[in-house]
């Protein structure tokens, strides 16, 4: 037997019985009530002081990116003036922004990194 698919379907309601659950009706919700959390996108932003190599180190190291695709990530940064470096909830694209520019701060470099949210 199929299931009903609304929620709309009038309950049957029996009368107490022994043994039975007292007539209690359940009714189950079927519509979906919770949303996918909005995602970010953590962006790096170009500037014409921070050394190639430092870029491609942070993307690495701090997004998990092998050596070539930190290089393109960093090359689209340089030509494009930004580039996403990885998609996350809110609270880890705010800490790697975070990470990102304490690293950068303690190195002397102006880069910058900013979280997006995306559709
Ligand atoms: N434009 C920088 C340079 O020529 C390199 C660079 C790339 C800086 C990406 C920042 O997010 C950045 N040294």
């Amino acid at each position: 037997m199929s299931e009903p698919k609304s929620p709309a379907v009038p309950p049957v309601v029996r009368p107490a019985h022994e043994d039975d659950d007292d007539g209690t009706v359940v009714l189950e919700r079927r519509t979906e009530k919770t949303k996918p959390p909005q995602m970010y996108q953590v962006v790096l932003l170009n500037d014409d002081y921070t050394p190639m190599e430092f870029v491609v180190f942070v993307i690495q190291e701090f997004f998990g990116k092998d050596r070539d695709t930190a290089i393109a990530i960093m090359l689209k940064v340089h030509v494009a003036g930004k580039g996403v470096c990885g998609v996350f909830s809110r609270d880890i694209a705010t800490t790697k922004v975070n990470v990102v520019m304490e690293a950068a701060q303690n190195a002397g470099h102006p880069l910058q990194a900013v979280a997006e949210p995306i559709d």
